[in-house]
């Protein structure tokens, strides 16, 4: 069985972070090790949210993993709190980085346009050292943005511009770029990718569905460590986890009774293990 630790926080209510990636990825048929960097009663997205921080902890599970010798084969990052919490990650993959293994950091620092309340241009900065450490990572284009130091592009742009934000992101340092919320026409939304050593692009497009939930960008990354530890190419597991939460959205936003704060991904979870056979 393959072993996954991912480093994000918990948000107790708000289907985001830890609470998605532990049960996809483990549906997934992975081993889900989890390094929880704080608790929040929700996702910084509903105010008055709480707020513990567990950065003290995190040295001490790296340490005990490591001298049991436990071997992970992908590390996982996604929300991340502070520039102290983006070293201490450093540290994790100095500690279990292998030939054979996958680092993958999901840079969640922003989306829209904006970054989120917790972060400034500082922690982009530091995000984007992060990223170089990586062997895939999977910002959208407001996280690109931020981190390159280039004006954020609603629409509108072009297939070059795309390309070039993808070919910097590999330059700070990380193997594979993809950009996520990527549109080129009205109706369609997807993924871009690159590849810097083989210097070749690949991309996946789907029906776009006006309106956005909190929690998808984390579902789409736990959904593409799954599908690669599965043994999918990247270009394909991109394409199930793109599929899988554009549904994910379809059935919340036609529900009238959902709740708002996060789509229902549980329902749909025995489909995505349907796909896996494939
Ligand atoms: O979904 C990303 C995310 C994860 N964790 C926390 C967040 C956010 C986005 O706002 O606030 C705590």
């Amino acid at each position: 069985m393959k072993r996954i630790a991912t480093i994000q926080d918990i948000s107790c209510l708000g289907k985001c972070s830890l609470t998605v990636a532990l049960p996809i990825i483990s549906a997934m048929g992975m081993e889900t090790c989890v390094v929880p960097t704080a608790v929040l009663s929700t996702h910084t997205m509903i105010s008055g949210f709480t707020f513990r921080d567990l950065t003290e902890d995190m040295p001490d599970i790296c340490d005990h993993w490591k001298k049991e010798n436990f071997i992970f084969d992908a590390i996982y990052t996604g929300y991340l709190g502070s520039k102290r919490q983006l070293a201490m990650v450093e540290d994790y993959f100095a500690a279990f980085k292998t030939e054979n293994n996958l680092i993958i950091v999901d840079p969640v620092i922003g989306d829209g346009g904006k970054l989120y309340p917790a972060f400034d241009v500082d922690f982009a900065h530091e995000m984007a050292k992060l990223c170089g450490k990586a062997d895939i990572i999977m910002p959208n284009l407001t996280e690109a943005a931020f981190m390159l130091d280039e004006e954020y592009i609603e629409s509108g742009y072009d297939l070059e511009y795309i390309q070039s934000l993808l070919k910097k992101l590999t330059n700070l340092g990380a193997k594979t770029a993809v950009l996520t919320g990527v549109s080129f026409e009205e109706g369609k939304i997807g993924v871009m990718g690159y590849d810097a050593a083989n210097n070749e692009f690949f991309h996946y497009f789907h029906k776009k569905i006006d309106t956005s939930y909190h929690g998808t960008g984390d579902i789409f990354a736990s959904v593409v460590v799954g599908g690669l530890m599965n043994g999918f190419s990247l270009p394909k597991a991109l394409k199930i986890a793109a599929d899988f939460t554009a549904k994910c959205i379809d059935i919340t936003f036609s529900d009238p009774n959902a709740i708002t704060y996060g789509v229902n991904f549980e329902y749909l979870l025995p489909e995505l293990m349907q796909q896996l056979k494939k």
